[in-house]
């Protein structure tokens, strides 16, 4: 399989097609549209700025007035961004719920029937190749942090890195363990394991994404010990190590983040069934501020 790369040419291609696009619809009637490109980095800050609407059933949108170009992305244009990439989503519930919102992008929906049910097979992997695009993806169940620091270890020793990866636990740790500092510790080794994994991959850094804890919504949880241990302040305490430890772009760290927390609470409670485990929308939306993050990097 090709080692994945964004080209130059490619990306060059993708935002000259669209950018072009969107000028030969809107040029005549807003020029000021196009104040900044979608490739600044003020628009990378401005990703998950988001609004929902709720009728019928939820959905999202870029707030029009930060004047960034982002592209809500099609399965040809997904295709043709991960063209040839080896993409790994780890950890627990939520990073299956995303890799399910990037397989319904990639994928037409009597595929996606199809592998729904193997990809939720309670507490085990997942793996999938589309031959047609060179694309491999895999899923490891890991919803513990140690597990996805044995996982970036394990990786080292291969051949080959993945192009993406897609990692995030906390919930299993907050039920089951119920410390934020031991959280912290471990969310530290991570970061260790994520940074080596960086420099020893010489020529393309693998784009890594951390995915944030979803609010929960205590009096939706359906157990009585969720419900004591996943309060809204222990939520907090583990965001807050999130932040600390400085596994994140903003303090230097290895992982851009997929920030979750916030588009759940912007879906709000009417888009979860448990308190825990949102509508396919905030993980559509996680996915494209991923892509579109992907493209302004690569550029
Ligand atoms: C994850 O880590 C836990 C705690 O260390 C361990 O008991 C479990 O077997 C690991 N699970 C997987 C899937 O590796
Ligand atoms: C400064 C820094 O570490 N940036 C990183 C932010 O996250 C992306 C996504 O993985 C990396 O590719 C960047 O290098």
């Amino acid at each position: 399989m090709a080692r994945w790369r964004l080209s130059r040419r490619k990306l060059l291609f993708l935002s000259v097609s669209f950018t072009s696009l969107l000028l030969f619809l809107h040029l005549p009637s807003s020029p000021h549209h196009f104040a900044f490109s979608p490739t600044s980095s003020l628009c990378n800050s401005r990703l998950h700025r988001i609004s929902w609407t709720h009728s019928p059933s939820p959905t999202w949108s870029w707030d029009k007035s930060q004047n960034c170009d982002f592209q809500r992305f099609s399965s040809g244009h997904a295709s043709e961004l991960l063209r040839g990439a080896w993409i790994l989503a780890a950890g627990d519930s939520q990073a299956r719920l995303l890799l399910l919102a990037l397989l319904r992008l990639l994928l037409d929906p009597a595929q996606v029937s199809n592998v729904e049910p193997d990809l939720f097979r309670r507490h085990s992997d997942y793996q999938l190749t589309l031959p047609d695009r060179g694309i491999k993806i895999d899923f490891v169940w890991a919803p513990y942090e140690s597990n996805i620091t044995h996982l970036l270890r394990d990786i080292q020793l291969t051949p080959r890195y993945p192009d993406l990866l897609i990692l995030g636990s906390g919930l299993w740790h907050m039920l089951h363990i119920t410390s934020p500092s031991h959280y912290g510790a471990a969310l530290a080794q991570i970061k260790r394991a994520a940074e080596s994994l960086f420099e020893q991959s010489i020529s393309l850094h693998p784009h890594m994404f951390w995915l944030g804890l979803p609010k929960l919504v205590n009096s939706m949880l359906n157990t009585e010990e969720k419900k004591v241990k996943m309060t809204g302040t222990m939520l907090e305490a583990y965001d807050r190590e999130v932040d600390m430890r400085g596994i994140l772009n903003g303090s230097s760290g290895p992982f851009m983040l997929l920030d979750i927390g916030r588009l759940t609470r912007g879906c709000g409670k009417h888009c979860t069934l448990d308190g825990m485990h949102y509508h396919d929308a905030v993980y559509d939306a996680a996915v494209n501020i991923m892509l579109n993050s992907m493209l302004i990097e690569s550029q």
